[in-house]
């Protein structure tokens, strides 16, 4: 397939460019051996990205479904399933075409799901369906009494209707590949959580063993559940980043896709029915995933969650703005050093990690919004907080840097007129009490051991307020149209 062209900047003149979208409808297809749930904007910049760059591109075609709402899949469908990866460097942008991407798909179609997960040449399932779609209780289970858990599970059980959750989808496809003979399949995570194949793995057989024992017993033995550790930065696309593809490209695209130039993907686990070469597009398959996966979740993603809090309270709106404030860049150095303290040394080269995410999260080119990162909260703040406040305390330690973190999640919740969680009307009832029990309230939602440790509840108490008070350098932060603070 040549469905890729390199456009070299922004800068080049439109009229010398390719009218590609016309010439590549017509390239042959892959078939569909790769299902995706939750066809967004990451999905687009990195594993069908992947996919693409390997060497058997042309065997592996990827069907992705949306999750709650059709919209990217019509519109994707209506280019043929090609889009524009914008891959924004400091010094510049390159445009790159995406065609892995062979249908696109309304998630609450899951007749096609079925069809497709069912079909014997169909070898892997991928997962981009947010952190919170796992419906894991404080206890690692599946919690079966969350309202949109419990409406699936009673419409799967009455053999009708279409479910609404990723989970539910998946396990009624799953029968489907069960009851179609077609075998083992390879279930891939690509969640940012810890041991993400088996939170995948007990999520499904939670939600399957409620249904139908013997389904659960098939996707015991059949299913592999990949850990997979992902990277890469993808903000929203805007209405700028539309036009620029198309002055720059020549040609409309309604979908691009804006991503930093670094990328990462390290996998662990089996694929009984394959899959396709991804490590010639740098993806690193290892036997154990644990440390690469702690340095992700705690370096980048705990800074982000940090940073999202932290800035919001100073006014900042991006990561970039963020970091450039000298609190929120104290806080984030001295959350590395605990994190450090607890990864392994050596192999992982954590000092030349944390420069590179520095300089990644300084591209003030990536406008990365704060409010995107800041969501569902709860459930980011678990593994990319907790483990490393566990494992300081355990050291003999305070914790303070990340507790500073789960402090700053606990002031934005009070601050802000828009926090996204799942958890948001018990956040809102932990918010009417005061002092402590409104600390202990808040932390029991993230952690409820960590809130029966009242020292624990006490340095965090102690912290609240860190960033109160904006910077008198920060415009925005004097900026009275922003709608985001109260
Ligand atoms: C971010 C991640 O929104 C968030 O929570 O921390 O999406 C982050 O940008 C990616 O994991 C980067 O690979």
């Amino acid at each position: 397939m040549s469905t890729e062209l390199r456009v070299p900047s922004a800068a080049a003149s439109a009229a010398a460019l390719p009218q590609l979208d016309r010439a590549l409808r017509a390239e042959p297809k892959a078939p569909v051996r790769i299902v995706h749930l939750g066809l967004g904007a990451f999905h687009r910049s990195h594993q069908a990205w992947y996919t693409q760059q390997a060497g058997d591109a042309a065997e592996w075609g990827i069907a992705a479904f949306t999750g709650r709402r059709p919209d990217a899949a019509a519109a994707l469908a209506e280019q043929g399933g090609l889009y524009t990866l914008v891959e924004r460097a400091d010094t510049g942008d390159s445009f790159t075409v995406v065609g892995s991407i062979v249908e696109a798909v309304d998630g609450a179609d899951v007749q096609r799901l079925a069809e497709l997960v069912a079909a014997p040449g169909t070898a892997v399932v991928t997962l981009t369906i947010t952190e919170a779609a796992y419906g894991l209780g404080a206890d690692g289970r599946l919690d079966t009494a969350a309202p949109e858990v419990a409406t699936d599970l009673a419409l799967l059980g009455s053999g009708g209707g279409t479910p609404a959750t990723p989970l539910g989808r998946l396990v009624l496809a799953l029968g489907a590949r069960r009851d179609a003979g077609s075998g083992p399949i390879a279930v891939v995570c690509c969640d940012n959580l810890s041991n993400n194949g088996a939170v995948a793995r007990q999520a499904v057989a939670g939600f399957a063993g409620a249904l139908d024992a013997g389904l659960a017993a098939w996707i015991d033995v059949n299913v592999s559940f990949v850990s997979t550790s992902v990277d890469r930065i993808t903000p929203r696309t805007t209405d700028e980043d539309i036009a620029e593809v198309q002055g720059a490209c020549g040609y409309r695209d309604n979908l691009p896709v804006v991503a930093e130039p670094f990328s990462s993907w390290v996998l662990s686990g089996g694929f009984p029915a394959g899959r396709p070469r991804w490590e010639d597009a740098g993806a690193l398959v290892v036997a154990d995933i644990k440390p690469y996966e702690n340095r992700k979740l705690w370096l980048l993603n705990g800074a982000h969650s940090l940073l999202a809090y932290a800035g919001q309270l100073r006014g900042h709106r991006t990561v970039a703005e963020a970091l450039s404030d000298p609190l929120c860049r104290q806080a984030v150095e001295s959350f590395w050093d605990e994190a450090e303290a607890n990864l392994p040394a050596g192999e992982l080269q954590i000092p030349a990690y944390r420069a590179a995410l520095l300089a990644r999260f300084s591209n003030a080119r990536i406008a990365h919004n704060l409010s995107q990162i800041a969501m569902d909260g709860s459930t980011k703040l678990r593994v990319r907080a907790v483990p490393v406040l566990q494992a300081e305390r355990a050291a003999g330690r305070s914790g303070a840097a990340a507790a500073l973190m789960i402090s700053a999640w606990m002031d934005c919740s009070a601050a802000l007129t828009e926090f996204q969680d799942p958890l948001a009307d018990a956040v809102d009832a932990a918010n009417l009490l005061t002092d402590t029990n409104r600390t202990r309230a808040l932390l029991a939602l993230v952690d409820p051991i960590l809130a029966a440790n009242d020292s624990v509840v006490h340095l965090i108490r102690s912290l609240q307020g860190s960033f109160d008070k904006p910077p008198s350098t920060s415009a925005e932060a004097l900026d009275p149209s922003r709608k985001d603070l109260q």
